[in-house]
């Protein structure tokens, strides 16, 4: 049986991803928040933004399966040390204790400021809609490094939302139920003859803006569709923001006021001096 390390795995996905693959590979763990591991499956506490700790929990297995980091927008601190540095510190230890096979769900806001009308499939130039996309984006192109300089099978899913249930219209598109991300997560660590793949990690939705097609030429199948929760959700979907409406990935990709601390404070006017 394999060895698979998962790391943030007290997230969501890591979650619904130590359920639906217990028993078929040897499950090792790790956060930095700590957990009480399901039986069966061991967990080590660490701090991937510290190359000591990814090298601790790299070392003797099979694959890794990269979730942890900050997963969704945030301040640039916040995501610099997670996304960029624990995702580099990943890579880089898996390499230097000779682990073969890495995979890294990114995300679909690494291509969300493509908009709805358009369907994209695997080789489209990333479109990052945040600093969060950003770094979905570098870790892309990290795997790509790794993959061609030292020969390491990385195998890239673009993940849109994975839940039990699509919960808006959005997500019509985009979603994937447990048992499909599953399904895609053991084709990225049994597949043969990896070096380096994007498929997206999307359910067999009848509205996905994704041409899928890489996916399925690795042997996916997914069992879910999106659309049979569809006329629920549309019958209480309220009118978004219409950029957000506009993009794929939605209110990530609406403009935010960005304090800069750099700016001098604004002058206020002095009370009842007229112009
Ligand atoms: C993601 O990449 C996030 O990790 C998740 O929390 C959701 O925001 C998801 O995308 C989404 O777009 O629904």
């Amino acid at each position: 049986m394999k060895t698979i390390l998962i790391t943030g795995a007290t997230g969501d996905v890591g979650t619904h991803l130590s359920r639906e693959l217990a028993g078929k590979y040897k499950l090792r763990l790790s956060d930095q928040r700590p957990l009480k591991p399901p039986k069966g499956q061991s967990f080590v506490r660490a701090d991937i933004s510290k190359l000591a700790d990814a090298l601790r929990i790299t070392k003797g297995v099979d694959a890794v399966v990269h979730l942890g980091g900050y997963s969704v927008e945030g301040p640039w601190p916040a995501i610099l040390q997670a996304n960029i540095i624990g995702c580099y510190n990943v890579f880089e230890a898996a390499r230097r204790n000779g682990v073969k096979r890495i995979l890294f769900p990114t995300s679909n806001h690494a291509a969300g400021f493509y908009r709805r009308d358009q369907t994209i499939d695997h080789r489209v130039y990333p479109k990052p809609d945040s600093r969060y996309g950003v770094s979905k984006v570098f870790g892309e192109a990290l795997g790509s490094l790794y993959a061609d300089k030292y020969g390491m099978q990385v195998f890239m899913i673009r993940i849109g939302n994975v839940n039990p249930k699509p919960i808006d219209k959005r997500r019509l598109s985009i979603w994937i139920s447990p048992r499909d991300i599953a399904q895609l997560v053991s084709i990225g660590i049994d597949r043969p003859g990896i070096k380096f793949e994007i498929v997206y990690g999307i359910s067999r939705n009848k509205r996905a803006w994704y041409d899928n097609s890489n996916a399925y030429r690795l042997g996916y199948q997914p069992q879910d569709d999106a659309e049979d929760f569809a006329k629920e959700i549309l019958s209480r979907e309220i009118p978004g923001d219409p950029t957000a409406e506009l993009y794929q990935g939605g209110i990530f990709c609406a403009v935010e006021e960005v304090p800069n601390p750099a700016a001098p404070p604004k002058k206020t006017k002095a009370k009842g001096k007229k112009k």
